[in-house]
């Protein structure tokens, strides 16, 4: 019998409990010593991992945030400098590891609200050799990019970024912790998405529901420093093909299917925006996430609507002061939006 989860929780893709197949999975991995490189089950997920993305190498790591990390420890010196969206997970949740351990400075711009940044701002921010200023190495784009509705970035603009990059001698790093539910919303591969980039990092524990577990892909030399970088920060795991197992499942069955999250999504979003005091705050969802603003003359207290919806089983997040997130994934059905949208029908200022 497959485990179910207790809640209609829309908090997060981030709470997604494995499904039964990971689990057999995970319990029959071969493994090994994956600091020796010994772990057959790692290996495989690596190299299926760097295929699917384009890139020579993939390294597994325990979190988005370390993958991010990782990549800019690889690229930057301390004192270096790396622009970034200012509504970018890498600046806003990723509680300033790249200065606290790397010494390394973000140069925030702001993510316009299709959640690119605008490319004559970055080509202006770009510093020169004046003996003042830090020197700029790095170039971070989100995709999808949350905070901005769950938005993806087009393959056009995603070009355009890199040639930009290229003619500055910048590395391009994708924070791609949901880049395969842009590549459903754009219907094309994650692979052409990140094509131009140096580097991506995906993770197998949001949407893709693996219990645990982000990878970092990129050319040879780059994934060869991050292992030891993840070494230094302690995450060279032992046998974590356990782990591994699952996100091969991951990236074989769970692929394919986000296009339904997304159809969730907007179906939430129609019905949940129809009833007084609740409006998209961010437009029509392009992906798995819907934000709601909430209106505060009719609803002056957020927290009495979490628990409306809490005593009927439903979880959600906020994401400002005036602002729900919904996000949907593997464990939202079509009848838990049905009940969500007949709950909210019903609350109570
Ligand atoms: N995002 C989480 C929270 O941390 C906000 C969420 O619920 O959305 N990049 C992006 C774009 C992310 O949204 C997240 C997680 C990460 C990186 C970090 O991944 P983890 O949690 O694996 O470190």
């Amino acid at each position: 019998m497959e485990e179910k989860m207790r809640f209609i929780d829309l908090r997060s893709d981030t709470v997604t409990i494995p499904t039964a197949e990971m689990r057999i999975a995970m319990a029959n991995a071969a493994v090994g010593d994956d600091v020796y490189r010994e772990d057959p089950t790692v290996n495989k997920l690596e190299e299926k991992a760097a295929m699917l993305l384009g890139k020579e190498r993939a390294l597994f790591v325990s979190s988005g945030t370390m993958g991010n990390l990782l990549a800019i420890l690889v690229t930057c010196k301390a004192g270096d400098e790396v622009i970034m969206g200012n509504q970018g997970h890498t600046f806003l949740h990723e509680v300033g590891g790249m200065s606290a351990l790397g010494g390394i400075f973000p140069n925030t711009l702001p993510n316009q609200p299709d959640g690119t940044l605008d490319l004559a701002m970055v080509a202006r921010a770009i510093r020169g050799e004046d003996i003042h200023e830090p020197r700029t190495r790095m170039v971070i784009i989100e995709n999808t990019q949350n905070q901005c509705g769950g938005v993806p970035i087009s393959l056009t603009y995603m070009q355009q970024l890199s040639q930009l990059a290229r003619e500055n001698e910048l590395f391009l790093h994708v924070d791609g912790a949901r880049i395969f539910n842009a590549a459903a919303a754009l219907q094309c591969s994650a692979k052409d998405l990140v094509q131009t980039a140096d580097s991506v990092t995906f993770c197998l524990s949001k949407g893709l529901c693996a219990p645990v577990g982000s990878v970092l892909c990129g050319p040879q030399d780059f994934i060869e420093e991050a292992r030891r970088f993840r070494k230094m920060l302690g995450g060279g795991m032992r046998q974590v093909g356990i782990l591994a197992a699952a996100g091969i499942i991951a990236l074989d069955n769970m692929v394919e299917r986000l296009s339904e999250d997304h159809r969730r999504a907007t179906v939430l979003a129609e019905q949940l925006s129809q009833i007084p005091g609740f409006s998209l705050s961010k437009g029509k969802p392009q992906s798995n996430m819907v934000f709601l603003q909430v209106d505060h003359t009719v609803y002056p207290d957020l927290a009495v609507i979490a628990e409306q919806l809490k005593k009927e089983s439903i979880l959600i997040g906020f994401s400002g002061p005036d602002e729900i997130r919904i996000v949907t994934h593997y464990w939202v059905s079509d009848l838990d939006v049905q009940h969500v949208v007949r709950v909210w029908q019903n609350l109570q200022p």
